[in-house]
């Protein structure tokens, strides 16, 4: 009794600035968007009008889209996804994507068009008082050399701006041609050189101070529990969403819970 009446005397105390330390803070990736998967954008959008909207903040952490070849393409379901997008941010929730290794070429002009907030590879945050690092995950996989080597080379301003100034069109074919050629590269390799490497973590943990990390990308959704300079550290791995399912990690000042919707 006492309890829930100075929990209302607080919350009504509050500013409406305050209020967000009520709501929830979510998290996801690897939705991989396409034309071919109808399934996952239908629960993605069934997402944004629920659970997103209800939550002050929205991190997206890459691979959002299965290819994105430029701003401009309209093939569906890009400008559903965009307009959906534009009214969940002007509803006031912010919303941040970090691109990632398949929707790296997400640019300005998607940001201006849907209000959403583009992140640098690496990114702190104050999750509800702890600092928090926030990464794709593709730059945490050391071991594939010849993909970070790909990864330096497709970052350039250089190669970018030489693929966007090519038609529409041709990006594509390209883009057709390219999936189904890393379809069958993916299944040489072996699994191990797919996941993060440890040393790569612990260094990038220590050099941002953050003994938190969230990160998507290898599709092995777990949280992982170990130390860096002695100190407890977790790993938060985002899981794919897939035909059945989707997942949601979510924070609030309470801690976190992972939603399958
Ligand atoms: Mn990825």
């Amino acid at each position: 009794m006492l309890g829930i009446s100075i929990r209302y005397l607080t919350t009504s105390l509050l500013s409406p600035e305050d209020t967000h330390l009520y709501q929830d803070i979510l998290f996801i990736s690897d939705l991989h968007l396409g034309l071919e998967k109808p399934e996952i954008t239908r629960r993605f959008l069934t997402f944004l009008k629920n659970e997103a909207s209800k939550a002050s903040k929205l991190y997206i952490l890459g691979d959002l889209f299965d290819a994105w070849i430029g701003d401009d393409d309209p093939t569906p379901p890009n400008n559903e996804i965009r307009k959906q997008l534009k009214e969940l941010v002007q509803s006031g929730v912010n919303v941040f994507l970090q691109p990632g290794n398949r929707d790296f070429l997400l640019g300005q002009r998607f940001s201006a068009d849907t209000g959403v907030k583009l992140l640098d590879d690496y990114v702190v945050i104050d999750l509800f008082g702890t600092s928090t690092l926030i990464t794709h995950g593709d730059l945490l996989c050391t071991d594939d050399l010849a993909y970070q080597a790909f990864r330096i080379k497709s970052h350039t301003n250089k190669w970018k701006n030489n693929v966007l100034s090519k038609p529409l069109l041709l990006r594509l074919f390209v883009a057709r041609w390219y999936r189904l050629r890393s379809y069958f590269h993916k299944r040489k390799k072996s699994t191990e050189i797919m996941d993060v490497n440890q040393n790569t973590v612990t260094e990038k943990m220590t050099e941002y101070q953050c003994y938190r990390l969230i990160h998507g990308h290898t599709h092995r959704p777990d949280v992982h529990n170990f130390t860096v300079n002695d100190i407890s550290a977790q790993r938060f791995v985002l899981a794919a969403w897939t035909k059945n399912s989707g997942s949601i990690l979510s924070w609030n000042n309470e801690g976190y819970k992972i939603m399958t919707i």
